[in-house]
């Protein structure tokens, strides 16, 4: 028997810190809180929903940021239902998670039964083009244990079991695309994967996931500007602290301050306006119906990103490489080229790679070099 004592230091670690930043690390994890704050404190910003989950998950908090953060968030709510006729449709099992996950810490009605044959092992789920998605994975297990740890109810016995296997085939998925530095997928899906892994610490096997290594890691790119873009730092930071979605209604740690977070203006770091202009390859190819495929080269200030790449080519010759977008969360999203539209309902996009090599930022973040060729590709 262990004494209450032991009962309640043990909770304590298990619930509050079960693999967080230490003191020495806090630099880096304040860096990113104050860089996404700033960002949510903007006014041309989008409100962005999981910067508010990030914001409610810290151990620092300032009612203040969220409470302003909160009301533009409702405001935009409204406005889109005003102005969306589209229903807005469920096109992957990314949105599909997110709304169960929001549904079952919201308390709302579902069908457990449902909810396990929904995530049932079936790779077709679980891939986006061609590509096991963890992120995709991490928001599937974070929302079924949080639909288990809501049926107390002993006749479910099945739905517990099938949804105990379904979160020990996405959790042994997740850990076949661990790098041997401990990145879950890529730098983007290690958060919401930590954040998985926390959650179903009962199904994972000892010894198949070394946490302070990830943590290691994803803190050692924080200096890098990896993380600067507030989505990348909002998804990220929760598990930086060993805290998950899942938290967010109970969490009451002794340690959280009500109001005291340190909010600081980050200095804004100009970057040198370079002299030095670059020279790149710019290929538009649709290899989904094979109507076009059209090179140029165009030459932009160094350190310049593939949107404005983009854009060169479009002053350059409007009608092969006139392209749209819409601004979302992460950045702007490439919608057409061409006048040709990307499909979300079928998986049909537009994608950004550098030779053969997919890029892992979208086209507004990613800085090209000289002699690199882009390519924007129509594909599944
Ligand atoms: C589903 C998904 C896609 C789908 C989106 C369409 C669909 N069928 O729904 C597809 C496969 C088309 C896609 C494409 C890309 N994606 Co994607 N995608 C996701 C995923 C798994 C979920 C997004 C989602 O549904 N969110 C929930 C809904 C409710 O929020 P939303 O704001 O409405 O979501 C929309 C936007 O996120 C947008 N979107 C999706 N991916 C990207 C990427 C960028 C850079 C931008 C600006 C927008 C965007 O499409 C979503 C659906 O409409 C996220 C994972 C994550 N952790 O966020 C990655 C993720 C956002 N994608 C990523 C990337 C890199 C891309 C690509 C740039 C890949 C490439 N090399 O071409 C392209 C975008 C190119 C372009 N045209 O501009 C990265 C972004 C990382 C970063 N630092 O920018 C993520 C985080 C995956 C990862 N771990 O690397 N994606």
């Amino acid at each position: 028997m262990r004494s209450p004592l032991e009962f309640i230091f043990l909770l304590l670690i298990k619930g509050c810190l079960p693999c967080a930043v230490n003191e020495d690390q806090q630099p880096l994890e304040t860096y990113l809180l104050n860089k996404m704050a700033q960002s949510a404190m903007a006014s041309e910003a989008l409100p962005n929903p999981n910067v508010l989950l990030a914001l409610r998950l810290a151990q620092d908090h300032s009612l203040n940021i969220e409470r302003r953060l909160l009301k533009k968030l409702s405001k935009d709510a409204i406005d889109r239902m005003k102005n969306d006729n589209s229903n807005n449709p469920l096109t992957n099992y990314y949105q599909l998670g997110l709304s169960i996950l929001a549904l079952c810490q919201l308390q709302g009605t579902f069908s457990p039964s449902q909810i396990a044959d929904l995530f049932s092992p079936d790779e077709k789920k679980y891939y986006l083009s061609g590509q096991f998605s963890v992120d995709t994975a991490a928001l599937a297990i974070l929302a079924q244990i949080c639909v288990q740890n809501t049926m107390n109810d002993a006749a479910l016995v099945k739905e517990n079991r099938t949804i105990s296997a379904n979160v020990q085939w996405l959790l042994k998925k997740m850990l076949e695309h661990k790098s041997n530095r401990g990145i879950i997928g890529n730098m983007y899906s290690t958060g919401e994967a930590m954040q998985a892994l926390f959650v179903a610490d009962k199904y994972l096997v000892p010894g198949s996931w070394n946490c302070t290594q990830t943590l290691a890691t994803v803190l050692s790119e924080i200096p890098k500007g990896t993380f600067d873009n507030p989505m990348a730092a909002a998804q990220l930071l929760p598990s930086l602290w060993g805290r998950t979605y899942l938290d967010v209604n109970r969490f009451n740690c002794s340690k959280d301050k009500g109001d005291h977070f340190t909010y600081f203006a980050l200095q804004q770091i100009m970057p040198f306006a370079s002299q030095r202009s670059i020279t790149v390859m710019y290929t538009v190819t649709d290899s989904y119906s094979n109507r076009f495929s059209e090179s140029t080269t165009v030459t932009v200030p160094e350190s310049s990103v593939f949107f404005r790449v983009m854009e060169a080519a479009q002053e350059k010759d409007p009608k092969k490489f006139r392209f749209t977008y819409e601004q979302s969360q992460w950045g702007p999203y490439i919608t057409s080229v061409q006048d040709l539209r990307a499909d979300n309902e079928n998986c049909i996009y537009w994608k950004l790679l550098s030779g053969k090599t997919p890029l892992s930022k979208g086209a507004g973040e990613y800085v090209v070099s000289d002699g690199e060729s882009l390519l924007v590709k129509f594909t599944t």
